[in-house]
């Protein structure tokens, strides 16, 4: 039976996600629709951090342990950058550099972000080039720290996220429009999943795209199933401030706080199966219709593929 899916990702859990989704299906089945809100221009550059480690990933070139980059990188570049006093604070590897010299120039001769990423995505051996940008146009998540307002990255990787967010913004996000192609992908996805990433930061800017929380609504009133995996997994984040993020917006730092943050958003939600108790089952029945205990902790390769295909049955058995 065929299954196309739709897969709403931030960066290192989305691409986790992304990568068992992208072995468990068909070629052809899998659309990730990238988080833009991470975006940023560093050196001149045109650095997408959300769609490249969706990238790196899926093409097996990512380093494991850092979650972002490529494997076996190296940082002659940044080393000078340092040297002659130029941003050295978010690290570009060197060969990483050649894709973001490369995604500018193509920009810069007027191609569109969506056909330039994949351009880059096919230059890497992704020939179905799975991973859509949510909007060609700009949107820029903002913080309000005690301190003010900060941009995403200097707030996430300069201050190693650690000052305390009082309110999200995406800038931009009223005059921004899907893209055909994300339109297309969710008006024949017979299946939405909402990776493991942070609700505030990675999912929240996607849904923030004009015309995106229409399309899905669309898609769901046609039958179509939202599927979610929590990133929280005993109390704390997997990877990144999503708990610290929930408690400072006085939601719990757990699956509840995930679908509160979320309102609506998800049929089935999947939580770790060692934190569903009754007592968070019962939370969650008000918010989700459909809760899933399975292993959401993605190890290693073989971790990804089965709660890839753990979350394709729990979608089959609740449909
Ligand atoms: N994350 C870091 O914590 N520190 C970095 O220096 C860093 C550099 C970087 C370079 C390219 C890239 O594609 C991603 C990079 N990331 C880095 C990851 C990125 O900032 C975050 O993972 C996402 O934006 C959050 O999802």
């Amino acid at each position: 039976m065929s299954r196309r899916v739709a897969l709403l990702a931030g960066g290192v859990g989305g691409a986790k996600l992304g990568d068992g989704l992208y072995r468990a299906l068909p070629r052809g089945e899998l659309s990730i629709i990238a988080n833009p809100g991470d975006d940023f221009e560093l050196h001149g550059l045109t650095i997408c951090p959300d769609h490249d480690t969706l990238l790196y990933t899926l093409a097996g070139l990512g380093d494991r342990e850092r979650g972002w980059g490529l494997a076996g990188e190296s940082w002659n570049a940044l080393d000078q950058f340092g040297k002659i006093g130029a941003p050295n604070w978010f690290k570009l590897g060197d060969r990483d550099l050649a894709l973001h010299i490369h995604r500018t120039a193509l920009l810069k001769a007027g191609g569109r972000l969506t056909d330039v990423n994949r351009e880059l995505q096919r230059g890497l051996g992704l020939t179905d080039a799975p991973i859509l940008m949510a909007t060609d146009d700009p949107l820029r998540t903002k913080l309000r720290t005690p301190d003010g307002w900060m941009e995403f990255q200097p707030w996430f990787v300069g201050a190693q996220s650690k000052p305390e967010v009082l309110e999200v913004a995406f800038d931009g996000a009223a005059t921004t429009r899907i893209t055909p192609e994300v339109e297309q992908a969710l008006n024949e996805a017979d299946l939405i999943v909402i990776a493991p990433s942070n609700p505030m930061i990675s999912i929240a800017p996607i849904l923030a795209v004009g015309g995106m929380s229409e399309a899905i609504s669309a898609a769901r009133a046609r039958g179509v199933h939202v599927i979610g995996v929590s990133p929280i997994v005993a109390g704390k984040a997997i990877k990144g401030p999503a708990d610290r993020m929930l408690s400072a917006a006085k939601l719990p730092s757990s699956p509840v706080g995930v679908a509160r943050a979320l309102p609506g958003l998800f049929d089935t939600l999947l939580v770790e199966e060692a934190d569903l108790t009754s007592e968070l089952r019962a939370d969650l029945v008000p918010l989700v219709a459909n809760i899933v205990g399975a292993q959401i902790v993605m190890h290693d390769d073989a971790a990804r593929l089965s709660l890839a295909q753990r979350l394709l049955q729990a979608a089959s058995d609740a449909a």
